[in-house]
Formats: structure tokens, sequence, C-alpha cells
């Protein structure tokens, strides 16, 4: 609908491309998380910075947006996820997220795309199907766009593939994601730029950003990361832990719009 492409608008530029801040860390790992830069555990704190340096859009659950929505520009993309785990449950639980909110709370927090996430292969593949199902099929209605962390995992894939990055595997996650409605797709690296653009390929269209993942020592390491994702024709990453757990994310951030929006060369943009 008009809704859905006018709202995916507000995190892609007119290149197609989008840098968004990840921050659902606190309930997702735990508050350890921020522990490497401990006032970041404040959303309005990190918030102002990552909003400062220029961010396309943030990624948060309900709480946080209600914390953190007043530090946002009028242009940022705000996506409410509405899909999560802690990491206290029983292991045998871990490849399970629930819904812990409703497409109604994300519209009335000024939400601009609601997300969930699947994780394909889980032995509760079909409770996630049926949730973001559920959640598509309602927010696509009232004209919003529906973003699917597609991220499989699953003791048959570890079987049959050895890991989850391979690209096989994460080539079947994106195309599960569109094939089941989503209209933008968060998803692991696959190790070269050959294979995610099997990835990109194989989405057919729907929009694939990278999923930032654990802190790399170097910088720069991360920014030939996102390079390489772009080269492939990725339409950006999500990142969390690679901006807050750092000391200064400002220039750190604004070296990553470089790369995602002007393909500048990583070790360029890690000097400004
Ligand atoms: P990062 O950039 O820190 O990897 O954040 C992306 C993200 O998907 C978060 O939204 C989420 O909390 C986390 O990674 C989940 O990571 P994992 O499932 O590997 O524990």
């Amino acid at each position: 609908s008009v809704g859905i492409r006018r709202r995916l608008r507000r995190f892609f530029r007119r290149d197609g491309r989008a840098l968004i801040f990840a921050m659902d860390h606190g309930f997702e790992h735990g508050p350890t998380d921020f522990e490497e830069h401990w006032e970041h555990v404040n959303p309005r704190i990190i918030t102002r910075k990552v909003v400062r340096a220029g961010i396309d859009g943030v990624m948060m659950l309900p709480g946080v947006a209600r914390l953190a929505v007043d530090e946002l520009k009028p242009d940022t993309g705000l996506m409410i996820k509405l899909t999560s785990k802690t990491n206290l449950r029983p292991k045998d639980d871990q490849l399970l997220q629930s819904q812990l909110g409703y497409v109604e709370d994300a519209i009335k927090l000024g939400a601009d795309a609601i997300a969930a996430t699947v994780y394909w292969g889980s032995p509760q593949e079909d409770l996630m199907m049926r949730q973001f199902a559920e959640i598509a099929s309602y927010a696509h209605d009232l004209g919003f766009p529906v973003v699917q962390f597609a991220y499989p995992r699953g003791p048959y894939i570890n079987e049959k593939y050895g890991k989850k990055e391979d690209y096989r595997v994460v080539m079947y996650g994106a195309r599960a994601a569109v094939e089941s409605g989503a209209d933008m797709i968060k998803t692991y690296w696959t190790g070269s730029r050959e294979t995610f653009a099997k990835v990109v390929d194989a989405a057919a269209g729907v929009p694939v950003l990278l999923s930032g993942g654990a802190k790399t020592d170097n910088p720069v390491d991360f920014l030939k990361l996102v390079w390489e994702v772009i080269e492939a024709g990725g339409s950006g990453a999500v990142v969390g832990r690679n901006i807050f757990q750092r000391e200064n994310p400002e220039p750190f951030i604004k070296a990553l719009l470089k790369v995602v929006h002007r393909n500048e060369d990583p070790e360029e943009a890690a000097k400004a």
C-alpha cells in the first residue's frame, strides 16, 4: 500500500540504503551488554548521541522506545520490535522469541515499522511463523511495513550445514522472510561478498540489512564488513553493540554513514 511505501522511506535515503541503530539488548542479552560503556544503559543518553551523529533510524522494544522517543528527530525512522526473549530462560527455550507487545502499542508510540524475529529452523519455528503472520497481517492492513529478523538457528541446521552462517542457510532464511511477507530483512553475514550477494538475490528485491554482531576490536574491521555488505547489494545495516559498546560512538556512526551512503573506502572513512 501507499502507507507501507511511504513509511519505509523514513528509513531509506534516496540511495535505498539505511543505517539503523539497534537497542533491544537490555532485554535480549541483559544489561551486562552495556558494561563496556555503562552510561549507555540509559536509553536517552545513547539515543541522543546516535541521533546527533545522523543515524537513519532506530530499533527498540516498546518500553525503551517510550523512554527514548523524545530524543528522535522528526525524520528519524522508528522501528518497534514486538518479539524477544531473555537470556535467563532455560536453554531449551532459547530458540523461541515471544511476543511482548502489540501492533497498536507500536503505532501509539509513533512507529514507522514493526519488527519481529523468526528463528527459522527452530523446534518452535511454527509458533514464530504464526506470530509473524499475525503481526504482519494486521500491520499491513493498517499500512505499516514489517521487518523480519530472519535468523536461522536450530539443531538440524547445525547437523546438516555445520553453522547457521552458511550462506545456504542464511539465504533460506531471507527467502522464507520474503515468502512470509516481510518488507525488510535483517540477517547474518555469510562470510564473503559473493555469498551475501546470493542472499540479496534470494530476497528478490526486498531490502536485506546486515545484523551487526559482536563488537570488533578494531573499528575499521567493522567498517570493512559493512562495505562488503554494500558491495554485495545489501541495503545497509542494523547495528547495536558495535555502536553502544564504543566509548565514542558519534565519529564511528559518521564513518559508517559514509560507507553505507557513499561507498567510501573504510580506511578513509575511519580517518575523518
Ligand atoms: P548487534 O548489532 O549488537 O548484533 O544487534 C543486533 C541484534 O539483532 C539485536 O537486535 C539483538 O539484541 C541481538 O543482535 C541478538 O543477538 P543474538 O541473537 O546473536 O544473541
